[in-house]
């Protein structure tokens, strides 16, 4: 037994030490990394890898799926045969509940609120609840707030999303919320949506404006609603095998690097949601925002999932989430 494991330990595993004292850091992500802010952002923390570890160690970026969806990556970090991925937070759920608790329809109006929460406690009790499932949650990056697209017609009003099929993330409760809203959500990983559009299996798919032109489905939709109807973050983590296997100092600086490229991510994020929903309106698409009042009826009709999840999110922790919110 001791014998196999150790045959195991030595076969294709992430971030191992080369016999020369060098360490490579795989990094998978489901978006591009050179037009998305989020690859932008994992850009940044590879360079500043790179330069204070004086090369010593490097990291590798893989975008576009091109390792696995969110999911998947996840499970391979557990094995250890990937070093590390930043997934939606909404996927992350499946792994430990507490996650759910962002995806709660209109919890944060502002991306200061957002910031406030996820750096603050309750955001790091969250992260730390990765501990349980072979993974080390580094920080949170910011994909953002979350808007409607579809081609049939303009959503103007919670009626509007009647029947619509949407696609959503593999998450509960945006499946719930979107049911409440009566739409006919359709669960699905990132990678299939743009063909599901292009081929009219789906009608719409709700992300925020970065992802919406960066993954090309402006090509497939017509209508854009500003709903803003969750914030997602990314949650930037390392294989808790690769982890173990570096030196204290090495941690430090690994954790010290993610979180200065965080800083540097959630500002490009927030540049580049103005920036490219002017793209998405140069394109010709039909863009409306959805007034305080239609917001409000939407929060209003969404309100039995915050008590419906609570058990699952913990109400300690989610009392406490409402009260940083406020
Ligand atoms: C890949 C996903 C994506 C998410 C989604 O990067 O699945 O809609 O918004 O960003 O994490």
């Amino acid at each position: 037994m001791l014998l196999l494991s150790a045959v195991f330990a030595g076969c294709g595993g992430g971030g191992a030490q080369n016999a020369d004292g060098k360490t490579t850091l795989k990094v998978g992500f489901g978006s591009s990394i050179d037009n998305s802010s989020g690859g932008q952002g994992l850009k940044k923390f590879k360079e500043l890898v790179e330069k204070e570890s004086n090369g010593r160690i490097t990291v590798e970026l893989f975008g576009d799926g091109q390792l696995g969806n969110d999911k998947s990556m996840m499970e391979a970090l557990q094995m250890g045969t990937l070093d590390m991925t930043m997934p939606s937070s909404s996927p992350v759920s499946e792994f430990t509940k507490a996650f759910l608790a962002f995806d709660l329809p209109f919890l944060f109006t502002t991306p200061e609120q957002a910031d406030k929460v996820l750096d603050g406690a309750s955001g790091q009790d969250i992260l730390k609840t990765l501990d349980t499932v072979n993974i080390k949650g580094l920080c949170y990056f910011e994909n953002g707030f979350r808007n409607v697209t579809n081609s049939k017609h303009a959503v103007k009003s919670v009626t509007d999303l009647s029947g619509l099929k949407i696609r959503t993330m593999q998450n509960p409760i945006h499946l719930e919320t979107f049911k409440l809203w009566g739409a006919n959500p359709q669960p699905m990983a990132f990678n299939e949506v743009f063909t599901a559009l292009e081929q009219k299996t789906l009608d719409g798919q709700e992300n925020p404006n970065t992802l919406i032109f960066d993954a090309g489905f402006y090509e497939a939709q017509k209508y854009l609603t500003i709903s803003r109807h969750f914030y997602t973050p990314y949650v930037l983590m390392i294989s808790r095998k690769t982890w173990d296997k570096l030196s204290p100092e090495d941690q430090k600086l690994i954790q010290k690097c993610a979180d200065e490229a965080k800083v540097f991510q959630r500002e490009t994020n927030r540049r580049l949601d103005a920036e490219y929903l002017q793209k998405i309106k140069d394109h010709g698409l039909t863009v409306d925002t959805l007034s305080p009042e239609e917001t409000a009826k939407m929060k209003e009709a969404a309100q039995p999932v915050y008590d419906k999840f609570s058990g699952d999110i913990g109400k300690e922790r989610l009392d406490a989430i409402l009260k940083e919110v406020q």
